[in-house]
């Protein structure tokens, strides 16, 4: 990262703005409305029933959503397919668990969802105050994921270098001044995290690190609170060590069709990008240690007194 001084304050000449990506501020956060209109999270406010058994993955995009999706859809289907005939063998993990705005009710402002067998998967990026009330008020439950901002930047950089060839310090810039899709970062996070503290049974706040670190024990957390324990006679046989190796980066982006395939309908142009190099810590090589300094200060403010850290 060049002139990173220049990203400390003043910005550049350079330096984007929210407008250029598109960004709308929305009830307190910013959307990326071009791909999320706000006329679709209305109806989705609305016209959301929740159901006691419903699943549904949350993030901040670039967080390991993909990898998420792939954990749950194998531990709660586990029993009706074997790793040979899963779903996940064909279709990438974004259409088996799909996002209630982008895809549902963009699509159409009251989709029935009646159809869809229980517990039912879904996933959003919307932060907590922008959920549906039927989510916060039955006992549905909520997987949070959240990664090092630092790699966030970077990873969302990568993944949007098809369209946009702003730099990675234009990126930061706009972190550090809570102008991403869907942020503020900060209060994205303190959202989940303070429910995940007073209702611990409903929300999950797992890690993309600790994921990384130990997948076995956070696959183990993830199905239990999610109601799918493993039983001892699964731990003696290996399964949650196979859902693990099934999921893993290497195994997941050598599948075709998140090689060569592409979602229908996406704004995103093949599925490969969704698995770029699985790393934790990449940031070390696009982001200067000033810059993280900068950062490491503003997330301390921003989280000062709530418990949440970042290594
Ligand atoms: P999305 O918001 O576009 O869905 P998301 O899946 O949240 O993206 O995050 C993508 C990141 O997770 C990428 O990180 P990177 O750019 O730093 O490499 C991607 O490589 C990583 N990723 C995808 N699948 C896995 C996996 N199975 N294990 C670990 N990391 C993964």
């Amino acid at each position: 990262m060049e002139s990173k001084e220049s990203s400390l304050g003043t910005p550049s000449a350079a330096a984007s703005n929210a407008d250029d990506l598109g960004l709308t501020q929305f009830q307190g956060f910013w959307i990326p409305s071009r791909s999320v209109p706000t006329s679709s999270i209305i109806a989705f406010q609305k016209n959301f029933q929740a159901l006691d058994d419903d699943i549904i993955v949350v993030s901040k995009p670039k967080s390991g959503t993909t990898w998420l999706k792939a954990l749950v859809f194998s531990i709660v289907n586990r029993h009706h397919y074997t790793f040979s005939n899963t779903p996940l063998n064909s279709t990438n993990p974004h259409l088996l668990v799909p996002y209630l705005v982008i895809h549902l009710y963009k699509k159409n402002p009251n989709p029935d969802l009646s159809t869809i067998s229980s517990p039912r998967l879904f996933s959003t990026h919307l932060p907590y105050p922008m959920l549906a009330d039927s989510i916060k008020s039955s006992n549905c439950r909520i997987v949070y994921i959240i990664r090092n901002p630092f790699d966030i930047i970077v990873s969302l950089w990568h993944f949007l270098r098809f369209m946009d060839d702003r730099s990675v310090e234009d990126y930061f810039e706009m972190f550090c001044r809570g102008e991403e899709g869907y942020g503020p970062f900060w209060d994205h996070a303190l959202g989940y995290w303070n429910m995940s503290l007073e209702k611990p049974s409903n929300v999950l706040f797992l890690r993309y690190e600790e994921l990384k670190e130990d997948p076995v024990a956070q696959t183990k957390r993830l199905a239990a609170f999610l109601g799918f324990p493993f039983s001892i006679e699964e731990e003696k046989t290996g399964m949650v060590n196979q859902i693990v190796d099934f999921c893993s980066f290497n195994n997941l982006k050598d599948l075709e069709v998140n090689k060569t395939g592409k979602n229908p309908g996406s704004i995103i142009p093949n599925n490969k990008l969704f698995f770029r190099s699985g790393k934790v810590g990449d940031y070390v090589n696009h982001l200067s240690p000033t810059a993280v300094e900068h950062l490491s200060n503003i997330l301390e403010e921003k989280l000062s007194g709530s418990g949440l850290t970042f290594k």
